[in-house]
């Protein structure tokens, strides 16, 4: 009931930074159109690595040069995969210890940043070159206020241009470019990448830019093609923004939206990494990269410890638009005041100084990498616990739907005064 909703918003409103914390760059970017790139199962340790003597991501090294690139970012995501990073982005809320949330709440209240993002004049959109009713996402979009899916009937999809789930990423932005020309600006439009998802299949020779990897586990050693794959695609699409006259008005926001290589490849996952993969490593290659790039802005490589919880706050904060009691868990990545830290879907914690391994019940001292006491990583442990249950809470209970007009016009409208 809203006492239930008045209790979490008593915690959000308690823990340092979650509510209302301001980085420098509030308002840098008021009025611009955002467009998120969903790197499907883009880990951040493909950045900057090398392999056969060439870069697996060129296109996206260099982007890094001119951008803000946070190098301690994780994903938050469980069953729900690619959805459960869609949920968390837009709300930031967590996803559910099982199932994807994208098809278990679909109906419920949510204050979601499309919708947000609608009501302050903007056209939020979400291109895809799946079938629609993948995840559930014709009906969990229109939930969140999205106003227009681009999904698979509206591309031209031939054997010849599709792979694994459906249409290649190149024909995928290219394609979609004539229908970001009809957007109304400004707009918040998502993009779903698909190519570089497991089995890492492709199909045509010349898009395979880059020998796979040689540690006889053929899904590892595939992914670096696809990866390789995806980079161009990227490439090509900031350069069709360009041509197309979208890109200095943009600001782009490019993150991985969760692991793609499991525990069952340690073996050759170790090889590449030249390591062991104890928890601890486990737990850093659920590191995905975010580079939130603003055309004009100077780049800055950023180590505050975060994950994709925390992306609503600071892309509404980019855009000047306040947030005040808002029921959310992130904190604007900008924010000196925010806790350095994220919390994993599995009670996993990491901070600037240790990391919490759920599954192993381990804790890390994260300088020496070595195993220190569990009595360190106590209050982490007890935090993600408590935290992950207020938030499923909101979900379960649907308790958004207690947040009375009043308080939301509040959220959406605080930059008025
Ligand atoms: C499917 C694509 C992949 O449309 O988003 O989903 P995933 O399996 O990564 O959750
Ligand atoms: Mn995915």
């Amino acid at each position: 009931d809203s006492n239930e909703l008045t209790e979490v918003l008593n915690y959000v409103n308690s823990q340092q930074g979650k509510m209302g914390a301001k980085g420098e760059y509030f308002g840098k970017a008021k009025g611009k159109n955002v467009v998120l790139v969903s790197l499907e199962s883009t880990q951040n340790f493909v950045i900057n690595k090398k392999l056969h003597g060439k870069e697996v991501t060129p296109f996206l090294n260099d982007l890094i040069e001119d951008s803000f690139y946070f190098n301690n970012f994780y994903h938050n995501t469980g069953q729900g995969k690619t959805s459960d990073s869609e949920f968390i982005i837009d709300n930031s809320l967590y996803g559910l210890p099982r199932g994807a949330v994208f098809t278990t709440n679909e109906s419920n209240e949510y204050n979601a940043t499309p919708e947000i993002l609608k009501d302050e004049g903007y056209t939020p959109v979400s291109f895809h070159g799946n079938n629609d009713s993948f995840w559930n996402r014709d009906i969990m979009y229109k939930t969140l206020g999205y106003e227009h899916f681009y999904s698979q009937e509206e591309y031209n999809i031939t054997e010849e241009n599709t792979v694994n789930y459906g249409l290649k990423d190149i024909p995928f932005f290219k394609q979609s470019m004539p229908m970001v020309e009809k957007l109304e600006e400004p707009y918040y439009a998502k993009f779903i990448t698909m190519t570089n998802h497991y089995p890492y299949l492709l199909n045509d020779k010349d898009m395979k830019m880059i020998e796979p990897a040689n540690t006889g586990d053929g899904s590892v050693d595939r992914y670096f093609q696809t990866m390789r794959y995806q980079d161009e695609s990227i490439k090509k699409f900031f350069q069709l923004m360009k041509e197309q006259g979208e890109y200095k008005d943009t600001i782009f926001v490019l993150y991985g939206d969760h692991y793609g290589i499991s525990e069952n490849h340690n073996r050759a996952m170790s090889e590449i990494l030249n390591k062991e993969i104890r928890p601890f490593e486990h737990i850093q290659l659920q590191k995905v990269p975010l580079i939130i790039h603003i055309p004009g802005m100077e780049g800055k490589t950023m180590e505050t410890v975060g994950g994709q919880i925390d992306l609503k706050p600071t892309i509404l904060n980019l855009l000047g638009i306040e947030q005040n009691n808002a029921v959310q868990f992130g904190t604007d990545l900008f924010a000196e005041n925010r806790a350095n830290m994220t919390i994993l879907r599995d009670g996993s914690v990491v901070t600037d100084q240790y990391i919490y391994a759920a599954e192993s019940n381990k804790c890390y001292d994260k300088e020496t990498q070595e195993k220190i006491n569990l009595k360190t990583c106590k209050p982490l442990k007890e935090k993600a616990e408590k935290e992950l249950k207020y938030s499923d809470k909101v979900v379960y209970g649907d308790l958004l739907r207690y947040k009375d007009s009043e308080q939301k016009e509040g959220t959406n409208k605080g930059n008025q005064s």
